[in-house]
């Protein structure tokens, strides 16, 4: 199935520098900005600059490159923020959400990572 690129969706517009962002990290590929609803003590988007729609579309279709920045981005997050847990940190979660059935609202492909607080199970 083709995927189809909104460029008017909110991250579109960040990246365009058309609507501010509060910048965590910024790579050649990827860009992390905190979420404007955290629902954490950390709460931190990562997008991949290219134009995806979900992770599937990114991880079948980016470049290698783009995937190897985009996932030790999320890495150097990790440290960044102290939640490492091999590292004397708490812990994360990632997230994303693709399509409708996990309430997908903004069609750029994102992963949240969240810490800094007990998360709860969320799979049973
Ligand atoms: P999702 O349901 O996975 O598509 O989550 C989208 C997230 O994006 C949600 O946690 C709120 C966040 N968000 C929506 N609009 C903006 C915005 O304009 N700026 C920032 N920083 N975050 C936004």
């Amino acid at each position: 199935m083709p995927y189809t690129y909104d460029t008017q969706n909110i991250f579109a517009k960040i990246l365009r520098g058309e609507i501010p962002n509060s910048t965590v990290m910024e790579t050649e590929h990827t860009l992390a900005f905190n979420d404007i609803t955290p629902q954490a003590p950390h709460h931190v988007l990562v997008i991949p600059k290219g134009a995806y729609v979900c992770y599937d579309h990114f991880a079948l279709e980016a470049s290698e490159a783009e995937i190897v920045d985009f996932t030790r981005t999320i890495g150097k997050l990790c440290a960044q923020l102290g939640v490492q847990p091999g590292e004397g940190g708490n812990g994360f979660r990632l997230i994303t959400n693709a399509g409708e059935d996990a309430i997908q609202e903004v069609p750029h492909m994102h992963i949240h990572l969240v810490a800094g607080r007990g998360l709860g199970r969320i799979l049973q």
